[in-house]
């Protein structure tokens, strides 16, 4: 692999700009497992025949889908962007692909999803994200490995004799190339996953030779050039435009050579990333807005996911936790969009976020007392105040010490702080 060539190939700044400063999106895991409802590996972790998973397929009919309304509450949540599965692990297309009968249009809902998907989103003014697992648990030619649902079979290895990885990483090529050619401007590919270091008996994991990954990011870049290319192509020598850490906040900015990377932090609501009708490990309103101050405040993006219902529903749990972003984002967006971490450090429970001169305060915990700043006084240039509907507050750093004081003109050098989600009853 050439190394020049491929560090030709990781977009410059300037192209991931819209994405720095959006920071929030929504992800969406959608395909065949809703109808099971217990998680999106069901058909690797239950072992699953294709025989078995047919009834899925013969049952796929997502009556009550409506991208307007899943857009609208993207929007309102104040999600600046989607990315959504075209396909997932199990192979099963949610467009009418010319390379695989196995797509939604031979379902009995019969028709292509991602055409109003990408039009209510759009129209809804957010970015178009599309998922791609590089994973095919149904493709004939996508060899049996170690997570692979027939990895127990006592022929696997000889049923792989017959299969060719290259004519799979052909037909990958093919789709990519109808996703980012039959529905308008495709702002990020989120490929997902590489795990060569996979090993069970004679079967290993699969990595950029199995992927051809060189010749598909060099096909990306062809025909979409603008395009967020994400980091699980197994390509080591390529700095990718995002990485992409997964159900964790990192602990400090994710760095490559000692440049501070664009990132990305995937969540689920709950604990399943499809639809899981029994799941109840969902997050609390304060989690959910905790980790979107959490990501922005490390310098990163938070992309949350939803799992849409086999009828094409949100259910109540994904529409309470989207509404808990929206009550919050429409006092306190401007703390996250455009901000990046602060250049100061933050005091126990709080967490800043940046915008040039301005900054945010975020308390995790309350009743607030004061805070003690080290080095902040006299750094401040800009001044405002926040109402969150219950209290207007700000603050005025004198000496190193903040406070609230509910008397002091609002000065050039106060600072903003951004109250809890909710407070909890001060005795
Ligand atoms: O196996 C997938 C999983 O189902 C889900 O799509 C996540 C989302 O980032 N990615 C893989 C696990 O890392």
């Amino acid at each position: 692999m050439n190394v020049q060539n491929l560090q030709a190939l990781t977009l410059p700044d300037e192209k991931k700009a819209w994405f720095v400063h959006d920071r929030f999106g929504l992800f969406v895991h959608w395909g065949l497992y809703a109808l099971p409802a217990r998680h999106e590996w069901v058909k690797s972790r239950e072992e699953l025949s294709d025989a078995d998973y047919q009834n899925y397929f013969d049952h796929f009919d997502p009556d009550l889908y409506d991208p307007r309304d899943w857009a609208r509450r993207a929007r309102a949540a104040g999600m600046k962007y989607v990315v959504l599965t075209s396909k997932h692990h199990e192979g099963f297309c949610l467009w009418d692909t010319k390379t695989t009968d196995y797509k939604v249009t031979n379902t009995p809902y019969g028709r292509d999803l991602l055409l109003p998907f990408v039009e209510a989103f759009r129209a809804e003014g957010l970015k178009i994200g599309f998922y791609y697992s590089l994973i095919d648990w149904h493709h004939p030619d996508f060899t049996i490995d170690p997570r692979h649902p027939q990895r127990n079979h006592p022929d696997a290895v000889k049923i792989n004799e017959a299969r060719d990885i290259r004519r799979y990483a052909a037909v990958m090529r093919e789709q990519v190339r109808e996703l980012l050619t039959d529905f308008g401007r495709v702002d990020v590919m989120w490929f997902d996953f590489s795990y060569p270091q996979w090993k069970q008996g004679d079967l290993v994991g699969k990595g950029h030779k199995d992927w051809e990954s060189e010749p598909l990011v060099r096909l990306v870049r062809e025909l979409a050039p603008d395009t967020i290319i994400n980091n699980r192509l197994d390509l080591a020598d390529l700095v990718p435009d995002i990485v992409t850490p997964e159900q964790y906040v990192p602990r400090a900015w994710p760095e490559r050579d000692g440049k501070r990377m664009t990132w990305e932090a995937c969540h689920t609501f709950s604990g399943s990333w499809g639809y899981h009708r029994d799941e109840d490990s969902w997050k609390s309103p304060e989690q959910l807005v905790q980790l979107l101050i959490g990501s922005v405040a490390m310098g990163g993006n938070l992309l949350m996911n939803v799992g849409p219902t086999a009828r094409g529903t949100l259910d109540h749990r994904a529409k309470a936790a989207l509404s808990a972003y929206e009550e919050w984002i429409a006092l306190h967006g401007r703390s996250i969009y455009g901000c990046t971490q602060s250049e100061f450090s933050a005091p126990i429970d709080c967490r800043l976020t940046q915008n040039g001169s301005r900054l945010y305060i975020h308390l995790f915990n309350w009743p607030f007392r004061h805070l003690h700043f080290d080095a902040l006084a006299g750094k401040i240039e800009y001044a405002q105040f926040l109402h969150d509907g219950s209290e207007v507050a700000w603050l005025k750093p004198s000496g190193n010490t903040l406070w609230k004081n509910s008397q002091f003109p609002v000065g050039e050098d106060a600072v903003s702080f951004v109250l809890p989600v909710r407070r909890p009853s001060v005795t």
